[in-house]
């Protein structure tokens, strides 16, 4: 099932979702619906309060060619040990639509999290996977990746969006 994109200025993207309790058979029917609603758009991560869900649970697939086989369908990950050294990638986020900025984050990370068979397990990632990860636990704390820029970037991006949704709005006003 196709869920519905929340973007920016939702509230549901600035608030820090809950744990969940276990990983059971309506949080996997979730997950994967997250993935089904991450291909549509194109992303390689997606995280529940994208899709309007305060929920700690998020999907990730940097597979070229995707594949949901070898996508991760996390349930409260947890950021155990960041590297020293940093990487620089070109963020986007579906729910800042249509803009882009470098971010620079730890390069590796340890990862712990719950899978689908409610089994704790621990992984490491690295350069685009470790950015991705950071990327969604970000939203799972109510953060964007435009709050890792200058308060100058960031006001400017979030202006454009905000400009962006005023004009939509008004198309749609116009065509009914
Ligand atoms: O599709 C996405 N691309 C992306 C590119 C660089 C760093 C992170 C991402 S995640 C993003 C989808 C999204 O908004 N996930 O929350
Ligand atoms: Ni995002």
């Amino acid at each position: 099932m196709l869920l519905k994109l929340h973007t920016f200025p939702d509230a549901v993207l600035r608030e820090v979702a809950k744990p969940v309790a276990a990983v059971d058979a309506e949080t996997v029917r979730f997950m994967q619906d997250m993935l089904e609603t991450m291909y549509h758009h194109r992303g390689v991560g997606l995280a529940a309060p994208q899709v309007g869900v305060g929920k700690r649970v998020i999907v990730v697939d940097i597979n070229e060619p995707q594949d949901p086989a070898q996508a991760l369908l996390m349930a409260n990950p947890e950021i155990l040990q960041s590297s020293e050294e940093e990487f620089c990638y070109n963020e986007g986020c579906l729910s800042v639509p249509g803009q882009y900025a470098d971010v620079t984050r730890p390069k590796k990370v340890r990862v712990a999290y719950i899978n689908i068979h409610n089994q704790r397990v621990e992984m490491e990632a690295e350069d685009l996977l470790s950015t991705c990860i950071q990327h969604e636990i970000d939203h799972l704390n109510g953060e964007l990746f435009v709050d890792h820029l200058s308060r100058l970037k960031r006001d400017i991006i979030l202006k454009k969006v905000e400009k962006a949704r005023r004009l939509a709005e008004e198309e749609i006003g116009h065509a009914l």
